[in-house]
């Protein structure tokens, strides 16, 4: 590779090429260019949120050379590509980020002390982050994109530019609210518009069939609108490298050539409706996580994405002079979850119609290309798509999907003759009720790649979700378990454990988690356990002072940090521990707790708006916590805080300061769970039942380092098989019949009997996630834990040894296993260079 010049195009490098444009000076000089050119602003009258743009335009300036440097390493030397499709990336604030993986975070702080700014965290609280997902799945993919760069990767993830991304959540009277959120209203400076890389997409409209050149019969779609997807770029640098990915995030804009023939005749309304039309498709994220409502903008919007996406990788061969027939080499194109499994059939089309390849031929492209995560085995989460629906929306499509099931079918037929039940069940066509397309049969069939994101997870795909085609197929099926990235999750978010780490093993922890191992010498280190609880400590305060801000409640920083956050979902069971707090309450009442352990409980997490258990269980917990912390027999024991809003910047200053992690989904129902990562890695102990990645948890950190409770994934699958009855389980558990006793009679809703009965009645009668199953054991595990808590040492001791075990749940480690099973591609290191003699 030839190195890239770095001094030529970044403002300010010129000054020093030894430093490159990296030293305080630099960083200063560029954001007193942004101030005033960029922003119209001077430096005497610049407003926090001034400095935060002027830094951050100056922070792009440095990732620019790094970013074109990673663009024409491919271009000059082509090597395979990872395209990331997701409908959600949860990428989180940026500054912060940049400044570390640069390394000029220092340099940074210096810079705004000319400006009068004493600490950068002042002008990180500015920033806001852009929400594009809802949780898990979308936060997994901005800690892959992350993952990739840093391991040099080249990756492109694709996405969608929503205008309004996850609502923001305001507690009032204990009830969630909604409103809009507008990220990009202060303007958001990470992103790189760029227009002429646009793309058209079809929809709607009717098929024909003609007959080409040669004589053969054809398809062609004739589609009845349009729409153009305009790239919104924003560069991903990895840790201390050079490469430097890119985010390709696509906003719908209008086609004007087809509001044009409306406007000419008058129809100027009609013209602008169109337009705003077009407009809608990018304008909000749906914000239900893993529900599939089956909305017809939904499906627009996957189309969109995907079809822009597809384009512009196919695109980017031709510029190259690179035959379509080699995409394959070129391109290795990731589903995340089925939200893009339209890509199968647009690949499919795009490569028939446009590229006029033939069917076997294109066949074979796609499906050497294509792979697929899933990441839920609920029912209600698996997309299926009203034929009708689909029909009209993309009428190509449909053949093309026929068309492959038809073949699919075939394939079936030879291999189990005469079984038609198999075919029903296999098919991409649900043939029951109302006519449906199932995108996961789709992308099942399409790719050469099926992965779950925990072991477990991927066990139950092969063993229960898709038994048929893992006997089919068994080479295809596979595991990924999740990663985090430890640069934001450790590095970014609690710098006292990760100066200590430092101290401890070296630097290169960051890069290579595995070397934490070697805190395990210091298990037994009464010194070195005192600082790493120091380092709590101060996550603790933190967080302390942040919920004292936010919420008006005082919380002791000595006291247990009990925390649960995620979205708010009955399978996640934030009502099982909601109830155990009011077990807790009662025996603190009548004087029966055995342990003196002042605890804080906290909740945070969104409910989709449309789901009403979640938004009630959202009230449960905020009427728990007004008569618990307004009862004076409470205090310095119990506190139980919900924290509005929470988000990836939040989630930042929650993990370092927690004790206690809660993961108590139902077993079976969790793919895989990633705040259990974040959580172990920052020191915190974890109560947990067996499913999805809390069981390599457990097995990594070792089982007496891990409060396990609750019933197995197939004790929970006999319950359900034998009339499981949670009245049973109530019957039995005396504290429990007193707990729903005291719901029952309004004291948690200011005597209001109705308030919560939905919630009592499904608990005490199907009881869908057996809460009811797993309370008593749970209850009893927390009385481990309050009386661990009381031996301070062997708290830490525990601690110590979840940070020290938990490397494999780096995002490193997954990106690498994501390479070399199922993408093929090697890292591409991207050489920059200062040096003047080597250039000429
Ligand atoms: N997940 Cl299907 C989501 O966050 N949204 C979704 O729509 C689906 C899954 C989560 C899943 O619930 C977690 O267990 C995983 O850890 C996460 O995806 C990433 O794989």
């Amino acid at each position: 590779n030839e190195p890239f010049d770095l001094r030529l195009p970044t403002p300010g490098c010129y000054l020093d090429p030894e430093k490159a444009g990296m030293d305080s000076d630099a960083v200063f000089q560029g954001m007193t260019a942004h101030l005033f050119y960029t922003l119209g602003k001077l430096a005497t009258s610049a407003s926090p949120h001034d400095l935060y743009m002027a830094l951050s335009y100056a922070v792009k300036d440095r990732l620019m050379t790094r970013y074109l440097a990673s663009q024409e390493v491919i271009r000059k030397k082509p090597q395979k590509t990872v395209a990331y499709l997701s409908a959600e990336f949860l990428i989180g604030p940026q500054l912060s980020n940049n400044l570390l993986n640069l390394g000029i975070t220092q340099e940074a702080e210096d810079a705004l002390k000319r400006f009068g700014i004493e600490s950068l965290s002042t002008i990180l609280e500015v920033e806001e982050e852009p929400g594009l997902g809802n949780g898990g799945l979308g936060r997994l993919a901005a800690c892959y994109m992350e993952s990739l760069a840093s391991l040099q990767v080249p990756a492109v993830g694709y996405g969608i530019r929503y205008e309004f991304g996850i609502f923001n959540q305001l507690i009032r009277d204990g009830w969630q609210v909604e409103v809009t959120d507008k990220w990009l209203k202060g303007g958001w400076p990470w992103e790189l518009p760029q227009p002429d890389e646009s793309c058209f997409v079809g929809f709607g409209g009717r098929t024909e069939s003609y007959r080409d050149d040669k004589g053969n019969y054809r398809s062609r779609w004739i589609p009845s609108e349009h729409a153009i997807g305009v790239p919104h770029d924003v560069p991903v640098l990895g840790y201390r490298v050079n490469t430097c990915d890119r985010l390709r995030l696509w906003r719908a804009d209008a086609t004007e050539s087809f509001d044009f023939y409306a406007f000419n005749i008058g129809d100027y309304y009609g013209a602008v409706e169109e337009k705003v039309a077009s407009e809608t498709l990018s304008k909000v994220l749906y914000p239900n996580d893993g529900t599939d409502e089956g909305r017809r903008l939904r499906l627009k919007q996957q189309h969109f994405f995907v079809s822009c996406s597809l384009q512009d990788m196919l695109r980017s061969l031709e510029k190259r002079s690179i035959p379509i027939t080699e995409f394959p080499k070129h391109w290795t194109v990731q589903l995340n979850d089925t939200h893009p499994a339209i890509a199968v059939a647009e690949l499919m089309r795009l490569l028939i119609d446009q590229y006029q390849i033939g069917w076997e031929k294109a066949w074979n492209i796609t499906t050497s290309s294509v792979a697929y995560t899933n990441h839920t085995l609920l029912p209600e989460a698996l997309e299926k798509w009203d034929l009708g629906l689909f029909n009209d929306l993309l009428p190509r499509h449909l053949e093309i999907i026929y068309e492959i099931n038809w073949r699919f079918l075939q394939q079936l037929r030879l291999r189990y003759p005469g079984d038609d039940k198999i075919l029903q069940k296999l098919s991409i066509i649900d043939e029951e009720g109302f006519k449906s397309v199932r995108m996961a049969h789709l992308a099942t069939i399409g790719a050469h790649h099926i992965n779950g994101v925990a072991a477990l997870h991927s066990d139950l795909i092969k063993r229960q979700l898709m038994p048929e085609f893992a006997a089919l197929w068994p080479e295809k099926f596979t595991n990924v378990t999740n990663g985090v990235t430890p640069r934001r999750w450790v590095a970014l978010s609690n710098p006292s454990l990760s100066n200590l780490l430092e101290e401890e093993v070296g630097p290169n922890w960051i890069t290579n988690m595995e070397l934490l191992k070697k805190l395990e010498e210091k298990k037994d280190d009464n010194n070195f356990l005192e600082k790493f609880e120091e380092t709590k400590l101060n996550g603790k305060r933190k967080l302390s002072s942040f919920v004292h801000s936010k919420t008006g409640i005082l919380v002791d920083p000595s006291s247990l940090f009990d925390v649960q956050v995620k979205r708010i979902h009955q399978y996640k069971r934030q009502h099982l521990n909601a109830l155990q707090i009011i077990a807790q309450y009662l025996r603190i009442k009548n004087g029966t707790n055995k342990f003196e352990v002042p605890r804080t409980i906290i909740f945070g997490g969104k409910a989709a708006p449309g789901y009403f258990m979640a938004k009630l269980m959202i009230r449960f917990i905020n009427g728990i916590a007004d008569v618990v912390n307004s009862d004076p027999d409470m205090d310095g024991l119990l506190r139980v805080v919900f924290l509005p809003d929470y988000n990836v910047k939040l989630g930042e200053i929650v993990y370092p300061a927690t004790d206690l992690s809660e993961q108590i989904s139902t077993a079976g129902k969790e793919a895989s769970g990633t705040g259990n990562m974040k959580f172990a890695m920052n020191g915190a102990l974890t109560i947990g039942t067996l499913d999805g990645a809390n069981v390599e948890l457990r097995d990594l950190v070792k089982k007496e380092n891990f409060f396990l409770f609750g019933k197995t994934e197939s004790e929970i699958m006999d319950l359900k098989n034998n009339n499981y009855s949670p009245k049973t389980f109530i019957n039995q558990c005396p504290e429990l019949k007193e707990v729903l006793r005291l719901i029952e009679i309004g004291h948690f809703s200011n005597g209001d009997k109705e308030l919560f009965k939905p919630l009592l009645n499904s608990l005490t009668g199907h009881d869908p996630f057996f809460v009811m199953a797993d309370f008593e054991d749970y209850l009893n595990k927390q009385d481990v834990v309050s009386e661990c808590w009381n031996n301070k040492k062997a708290w830490n001791k525990m601690a110590l040894l979840n940070t020290a075990r938990s490397g494999y749940f780096s995002s490193d480690r997954s990106i690498r296993e994501y390479c070399e099973s199922i993408w093929k591609v090697s890292p591409m290191p991207v050489e920059i260079t200062c040096d003047v003699e080597e250039l000429t």
